[in-house]
């Protein structure tokens, strides 16, 4: 194997995750409905690692750094949520009666918020039990807007 060709397959190797995410397979969804999933993937990522962190599934050397760093990320990124739905960006996994009950999804979002922020503030205080109580509240947060708003997987 010449050498650019390995350079050439390794390029592609290591960008497929990033092409994954951005560019979705699905060709059929707008621009705006693929933003929705990017940021989307955004939240779930951050919250999936604070997640890690506080379950001791792994243990980075300054722990209080990742939860910090990951709840900040997640409360910030959750604060896109309520405009990630414009109009002409139905389709994904998105169900239609977002547009139908727009103000029960944007009280969803903003909920979402504050329960993000609340483990954003619990992760800074440094309280394990503040934690897993706000910790508790997000993950309700979550399934309560995927329940009625999302296609089941
Ligand atoms: C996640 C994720 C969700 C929520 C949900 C919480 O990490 O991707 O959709 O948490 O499972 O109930």
């Amino acid at each position: 194997m010449n050498r650019t060709f390995f350079a050439a397959v390794a390029a592609v190797v290591l960008l497929a995750p990033i092409h994954s995410i951005v560019a979705d397979d699905d060709t059929e969804l707008s621009d705006a409905a693929k933003y929705r999933e990017t940021v989307m993937e955004a939240v779930a990522s951050s919250f999936g690692g604070f997640i890690a962190v506080y379950l001791g599934k792994v243990e980075p050397s300054s722990k209080d750094k990742h939860l910090i760093a990951n709840t900040r990320a997640l409360a910030i990124s959750s604060t896109l949520i309520g405009d990630l739905v414009p109009a002409g960006s139905e389709g994904g996994d998105a169900l239609p009666l977002i547009w139908t009950e727009m103000d029960t999804y944007q009280k969803y979002s903003q909920d979402a918020t504050a329960a993000t922020a609340e483990l954003a503030r619990a992760a800074e205080s440094g309280d394990r039990a503040a934690m897993g109580k706000a910790f508790k509240a997000v993950g309700t947060s979550c399934k309560t807007c995927h329940d009625k708003f999302r296609e089941d997987d």
